[in-house]
């Protein structure tokens, strides 16, 4: 068997382990007054405090030792100058060239590709303001306020999480829509509320292939055409896609298509135009704003040394749980409620780009790779899931993301709602002993038997990692550099495990199968082979259908 688990810097960071598991972090802050402001970097508008870690200086010396020994500073500079890194499907992966705001030129089998992006970044630009501004209309000459974004995966979220995360910004009048299911659900629901004169559809989707975008996008052009008529198509449907072949067969004239490129993973293109209903909510200023913030934390990933680098730091520590505590699980708790998609978002990036068990090698894997990586926000998950975060028997890592300032500063709103976030990362580390608790209880005035039966329940073990993260504001700028630190730190996690983060695999087995069951569910094809559960599952439900 091969394996991470073979090399020098895996086994000095297991020793180290074997005599640091115990350590509680209170002792550690107790040890060291200044460890809050030294185990923290700044970037900009963002903040990032990771002290409330089961880490030393030995752990991160060992842990940076590991990226040193997986060659990661090689490997960054594979993907910022164009190496096909996706071994898989030998392609470069270039979402950072889509905000290489310097324009240095970037190469791909000998070809800069900035000039392609830089003209449809122009396009975007022309498009997105000639809706906003009403000079591009409707069929009938009506301003276009609905916009839909019809696309699933990569090319849902990333413009879903950013346009709620942005809604502040939100050109008036405009309204945007999300239709990605293919459960008629999302469909009916979304043109129940709008105007096919007012509504503009565009089709999101890198291969214009995909089952779901495709089925949604017909329903809504035969309601559209339904309505107005066949002519009514080009003025109210765009695709942006690398297929133009599929979308000229589709019906959206070429001219009405917007490209992006194979170097640009679904769950990395939201810097792309699959940011275009994007760029129609806040406007294209805005949208190059996000680019910049993108930027930036895409030159500290690079220049930074790995001691403060942020994306490095914080893959590491994650790597640290993950491989060395058996910690598989992480939570991303936003304490905003524009953020409130981010898990969503996050969930796709990670989990799809590192649940692999393949090596770049062509080997399994004998050490976990990818957490299961879950969230919601803040205060609202206080009152679910966070009971198990301070008193269930497992460790769950977690990062709190908050803004100091609110877009909503309502009378004391805001306060509270800081004063919680720091208030849980300060009692999932301190926690509270059985002593505690009982001299609190006493305090209280409880009776000694009272006391004796309750100070179990009433415990803390505490010792309980976060990170803070926090925002000067959710604004586009700080928004993309959020974005991209993530990208970065499931990309650094990525070259610790050597898996390939860019290709998903895993995603085509189920969707194989689903086309073998659709046709014995609509009574075309019959005794297809299956396992018991799944045959008598179809024999169930197509007779409730009947
Ligand atoms: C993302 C994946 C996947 C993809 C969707 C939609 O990295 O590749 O989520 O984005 O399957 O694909 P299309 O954009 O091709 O419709």
């Amino acid at each position: 068997m091969f394996g991470r688990t073979k090399n020098k810097a895996w086994k000095n960071l297991e020793n180290i382990y074997k005599h640091f598991k115990d350590t509680q972090m209170k002792d550690l802050f107790a040890t060291d007054p200044k460890r809050g402001e030294l185990y923290a970097e700044q970037l900009e508008t963002m903040l990032v405090d990771y002290s409330k870690n089961r880490i030393d200086d030995k752990v991160l010396e060992a842990l940076f030792g590991l990226a040193r020994e997986r060659g990661l500073k090689e490997k960054i500079n594979d993907m910022f100058s164009g190496k096909k890194i996706n071994t898989t499907e030998n392609r470069a992966v270039l979402h950072i060239a889509l905000r290489n705001r310097a324009n240095t030129p970037i190469y791909v089998d000998g070809r800069d590709v900035m000039p392609q992006i830089n003209a449809t970044l122009e396009k975007v630009k022309d498009f997105s303001e000639a809706v906003r501004l009403g000079r591009f209309t409707g069929y009938t000459g009506k301003k276009l306020t609905n916009i839909v974004n019809i696309g699933i995966g990569g090319s849902d979220l990333g413009p879903y999480m950013v346009c709620e995360a942005l809604r502040h910004y939100w050109a008036k009048g405009i309204n945007c829509y999300f239709i990605s299911n293919i459960d008629g659900t999302g469909c009916a629901e979304v043109l129940n509320k709008i105007d096919p004169e007012t509504t503009l559809f565009i089709v999101a989707s890198k291969t214009f292939t995909t089952i779901e975008t495709l089925t949604n996008a017909r329903t809504c052009r035969k309601w559209l055409v339904d309505a107005l008529g066949e002519h009514a198509v080009a003025k109210h449907f765009i695709a942006l896609s690398t297929n133009k072949e599929e979308v000229e067969k589709f019906g959206i004239n070429p001219d009405n298509m917007f490209a992006f490129w194979d170097f640009v993973g679904g769950r990395y293109s939201v810097w792309s135009a699959i940011g275009m209903i994007i760029a129609i909510a806040i406007g294209y200023k805005n949208f190059e704003r996000i680019l910049d913030g993108a930027f930036t934390m895409d030159e500290h990933f690079k220049n930074t040394e790995f001691e403060h680098n942020i994306p490095v730091i914080l893959a590491l520590i994650g790597i640290w749980y993950n491989n060395f505590y058996g910690v598989h699980r992480y939570g991303v708790i936003p304490y905003d409620q524009y953020l409130q998609y981010l898990p969503a978002y996050l969930q796709q990036l990670d989990m799809e780009s590192n649940g692999k068990s393949v090596t770049l090698d062509n080997k399994y894997v004998d050490y976990a790779t990818g957490p299961a990586l879950f969230g919601g926000a803040g205060t609202n998950v206080q009152h679910s899931f966070f009971q198990l975060l301070h008193q269930g028997t497992e460790i769950v890592p977690i990062d709190l993301i908050v803004p100091a300032i609110s877009h909503n500063e309502i009378g004391a709103h805001h306060q509270i709602l800081l004063a919680n976030v720091l208030a849980q990362g300060e009692a999932l580390m301190r926690g509270k002993t059985e002593e505690e608790a009982a001299a609190e209880m006493e305090a209280a005035g409880k009776s000694q038997a009272e006391i004796n039966r309750m100070k179990k329940y009433k415990s803390f073990s505490g010792n309980r990692p976060t990170n803070t993260i926090v925002l000067k504001k959710v604004d586009p700028f700080t928004l993309g550099m959020l974005v991209a630190m993530y990208e970065h730190k499931v990309f650094v996690q990525s070259v610790i495990w050597n898996v390939n983060a860019f290709d998903q695999f895993g995603v085509e087995l189920g969707k194989k199968l689903a086309l073998n069951i659709l046709p014995e569910l609509q009574g075309t094809a019959h005794n297809i082979e299956h396992d018991s559960s799944t045959a008598a599952l179809i024999k169930y439900i197509k007779n409730i259908r009947k």
